[in-house]
């Protein structure tokens, strides 16, 4: 693969005769108490770099990178702030009140005050479920933000989600923002990391509706969410139940298909489905162990999208899934920018040092799966499992919709510029599990997040701010 591709222009592309629907990446900043806290059991990477230190600035502008990238290509890229952490009102529910809160928790419950300071609201593809107007059942660009019941230092992201969401996405002409679902195993949600929309290249089809929509689950309330003990004994994050609540939202449920992931691959690490599929337009690559049922399932997906959909299956022997799981080369940002006439592999910098993960992207250029690739250095976010394709939520929208969300969030030079600027005024450049004790890191944490609200036009969004 090239090291670098071509740029294109910034912004928005043009308006067309009819609408248009591009996915806008919306990726969320990480925050100023960004760590390695070893939160999340099945989560391989998050679990092997536990204690290690971090560098929040670090984390937070190898994400704002990999934004200008992408913005400079012309593919439409927003910016959203971090959930505020700590989270006070976690520490408040264990009985950590008042002004000693953060070192008596260090004390008496570390796991907890690492739970409570976790940057992991910057894996922005796990923040909701996105239905695009152009195969809504009314029409309407549709957000169901994720409970993410299933890890304790996730479960309250959906508090600062869904007022920012509901924010953003307030014209109801364009938007609807639903409440999460009901906080209960039966539907556990973690948004579009388990939710793959595919469209023929040419928008013409897609506005006919002819798209598909694939949910893939974990567990069926009323079985097991955790994937055997003999297969490791890990969570399943995605539940039938809540797949279903989000078929319910889509125009044509024929082009609905419910996937359930394949227990030995939630054993092997691929705690989402973004770990062992990814997806772009008409153009899916899935690894051959990644689903129950896989032969049926691909042959029934290909029948629906019969002439226009490339479907690639990654074989065992080509790339073992515990190469996939430690590379995370199926976690790769697939793009298509604007009058380039091409799909371009962002990978994250892992797979260029593992031998089978370069051949294998270099073939799928070879076959035309994709035309070109890049490799981006997210090693900040890639330590806790979040790879280029975790950090965005794709929301396909056309140019109307693009133009209704409120706010300063759309990436442009001036908006990176103050934004970097802001990184390095405020994030500090290492951070230990020790430091999340310091009260003044949280107060620094505040400072910085008072600001972020006034750069990206939010008005006053965090708790401290009422
Ligand atoms: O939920 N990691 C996140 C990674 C999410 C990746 N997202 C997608 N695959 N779409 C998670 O497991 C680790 C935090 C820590 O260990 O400190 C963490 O939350």
């Amino acid at each position: 693969m090239a090291a670098k591709g071509d740029r294109g222009r910034a912004g928005l592309p043009a308006d067309a005769s009819h609408p248009v629907w591009v996915e806008a990446n919306f990726d969320t900043l990480a925050g100023p108490t960004h760590h390695f806290g070893g939160l999340s059991p099945g989560n391989l990477l998050s679990q092997s770099h536990q204690g290690r230190e971090s560098s929040p600035r670090q984390a937070a502008l190898q994400g704002l990178a990999k934004c200008k990238l992408l913005a400079d290509l012309g593919i439409p890229q927003a910016v959203l702030p971090p959930a505020p952490r700590p989270d006070f009102s976690l520490l408040e529910s264990a009985g950590f009140v008042g002004p000693g809160a953060l070192a008596e928790a260090a004390a008496q419950a570390p796991l907890l005050l690492r739970q409570a300071t976790s940057s992991a609201s910057m894996w922005t593809a796990n923040m909701a479920t996105v239905i695009p107007s152009a195969e809504s059942h009314d029409g309407l660009l549709h957000l169901v933000p994720a409970n993410l019941n299933t890890m304790l230092h996730r479960s309250g992201e959906w508090r600062f989600s869904w007022p920012l969401l509901a924010r953003l996405f307030a014209n109801q002409t364009h938007f609807a923002v639903h409440p999460p679902l009901p906080s209960h195993p039966a539907f556990a949600d973690e948004g579009d990391a388990n939710h793959i929309r595919l469209i023929p290249a040419d928008d013409r089809r897609e506005a006919a509706g002819e798209g598909l929509h694939l949910f893939v689950v974990g567990f069926s309330p009323g079985g097991e969410t955790i994937c055997p003990p003999r297969f490791g004994g890990f969570p399943a994050r995605q539940s039938r139940e809540t797949a279903l609540r989000m078929a319910r939202l889509c125009k044509n449920r024929d082009r609905v298909v419910l996937i359930g992931q394949h227990p030995k691959a939630i054993a092997g690490g691929v705690f989402h489905n973004d770990v062992a599929a990814m997806s772009h337009q008409n153009r899916l690559c899935v690894h051959q162990r990644a689903w129950s049922r896989q032969g049926q399932v691909l042959a029934r997906i290909q029948r629906l999208g019969k002439n226009w959909l490339e479907v690639r299956e990654v074989t065992d022997e080509e790339l073992a899934l515990g190469d996939a799981v430690k590379t995370y080369l199926f976690n790769s940002q697939v793009v298509s920018p604007p009058g380039q006439n091409t799909h371009v592999i962002m990978a994250p910098l892992e797979c260029s040092r593992h031998p089978k993960a370069v051949r294998l992207l270099d073939r799928l250029v070879e076959e035309g799966w994709a035309g070109r690739g890049e490799y981006l250095d997210l090693t900040e976010s890639m330590g806790n499992g979040g790879g280029p394709a975790c950090l965005r939520l794709r929301v396909p929208m056309n140019n109307t919709e693009r133009q209704a969300v409120a706010g300063r969030i759309w990436l442009d030079d001036d908006l990176y510029r103050d934004l970097t600027e802001w990184v390095s005024r405020h994030y500090r450049e290492r951070l230990t599990l020790d430091d999340l004790a310091d009260p003044s890191l949280a107060l620094e944490a505040q400072q910085a997040l008072d600001q972020l609200t006034r750069l990206l036009r939010l008005g006053n969004i965090y708790p401290f701010q009422q």
